[in-house]
């Protein structure tokens, strides 16, 4: 009976250590010229992770120049937290072409 017990306050502990909010972050991967999905979904607060996989360089730059990369190389990553609710709009400065949006939806 005693080692039931301490098994379950030692799970509940484990769960506890776990914070709520944690969950894999978003992934964009830019391939083949394009952004995918060109168009991602996260909360305030949230970050997306965007990943080269083409052997051409690009970037990812916010159409109102908030932040930028710069050049990213074949599988290198870069990460931006959004931080505030809205649609941000990005592009790619290599390939003006390359469009892709982030709905930041409010934290409940
Ligand atoms: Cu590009």
């Amino acid at each position: 009976m005693k080692t039931a017990f301490l098994g379950a306050v030692a799970l509940v502990a484990l769960l506890a250590a776990v914070p709520a909010t944690t969950k894999p972050g978003a992934i964009v991967h830019i391939r083949d010229d394009a952004f995918v999905p060109a168009t991602m979904t996260v909360h305030a607060g949230d970050s997306v992770t965007f990943v080269n996989d083409d052997d051409d360089a690009h970037t990812v730059t916010a159409d109102d120049a908030s932040w930028d990369s710069e050049g990213l190389n074949q599988d290198e990553k870069w990460t931006h937290v959004f931080a505030k609710a809205g649609s941000v709009k990005y592009h790619c400065t290599v390939h003006p072409f390359m469009h892709g949006i982030v709905v930041v939806k409010a934290v409940k």
